[in-house]
């Protein structure tokens, strides 16, 4: 073969390699076969999973709002004996121990640093902190794996739209986490790839007030809203994959989610505007086990204004 054929043929040959790329690139993605387990965010096709080739990395924030004022209302800490699971304790009724702070009343030191969000007296509920839905939020930090648990908050929606999260356990870090999540049409849900998930309800309103636990042990996931069961389902096999744009099988991605690597509230996805929660936030709480039916309902009540 003389050297003008073959350079003919290589560069046959690249185009047709490129060519291919392209079409991998482009085909459009499938995610008929989805169930409860990936449920809103299988309707939507993880657009952002699909596209990306490497999560990034959680942002540190750069630029910090001016703190809210601490309020002379508030009372010092005074941590909950040892022993009732709490992990976490964010009434934002106690005074911090520094500025920008949010005061940890659980007993185990873990004090949010407050970005942006603005402490504020609410008519029901008293002290509670309020997100802008652009770049406020609320860091917890990493709080280390979690083999079954229990996540509790009230939140109020100012709006309620696509995709806002007011928690999430791993600050804007895409899909490394457990996150909650309203949608416009009034849906809110969970997304916890290798846990299971379910909608709280349907119906949410803005300027309301709803209390959310998802709670998870070694075999299922629990949702309760407003102190109620709303689901229950089973870990996904492991070897299962958890949705068709998502590389990874269940098992890794139960690993993931189990593990609280940057516990944020008012956020979660990603930093995009629309992943921040607009609205309000209070009483947030993180306990290292599954609480049960009776036990959230006492918790509910307990925390209803
Ligand atoms: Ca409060």
């Amino acid at each position: 073969m003389n050297r003008p054929a073959i350079m003919f043929m290589l560069a046959a040959a690249v185009i047709f390699t490129c060519a291919g790329c392209i079409t991998l690139q482009e085909k459009p993605q499938t995610s008929s076969q989805y169930d409860i387990n990936a449920i809103k965010d299988a309707m939507r096709g993880y657009p952002q999973a699909a596209k990306k080739t490497a999560p990034p990395k959680a942002v540190k924030p750069a630029v910090v709002s001016k703190p809210a004022a601490q309020p002379v209302t508030r009372q010092a800490v005074v941590p909950v004996p040892a022993g009732k699971g709490l992990a976490l304790h964010y009434s934002f009724d106690r005074v911090a121990s520094g500025e920008r702070k949010v005061a940890d009343e659980s007993g185990n030191g873990r004090d949010g640093t407050v970005f942006g969000a603005v402490l504020s007296d609410d008519r029901e509920r008293g002290k509670v902190y309020y997100f802008n839905g652009v770049d406020n939020f609320i860091l917890a930090g990493k709080m280390g794996y979690f083999s079954s648990g229990t996540i509790s908050f009230w939140m109020k929606a100012e709006t309620v739209e696509n995709w806002r999260n007011p928690f999430s356990t791993d600050y804007a870090n895409w899909d490394s986490c457990i996150r909650f999540e309203e949608s416009s049409d009034g849906k809110f849900c969970i997304g916890a790839l290798g846990l299971g998930a379910g909608f709280f309800t349907a119906s949410m309103k803005p300027m309301k007030w709803y209390h959310v636990a998802y709670a998870w042990d070694d075999k299922a996931a629990y949702g309760y809203f407003d102190g109620k069961p709303v689901f229950a389902v089973n870990h996904p096999d492991p070897g299962s994959p958890v949705h068709p744009n998502i590389p990874d099988n269940a098992g890794h991605w139960k690993g993931r989610s189990l593990d609280f690597r940057n516990v944020a509230i008012g956020n979660g996805y990603s930093t995009a505007p629309s992943r921040y929660w607009k609205g309000w936030v209070d009483e947030v709480r993180i306990y290292d086990k599954a609480l049960n039916k009776n036990e959230i309902s006492k918790l509910y009540k307990d925390t209803k204004k």
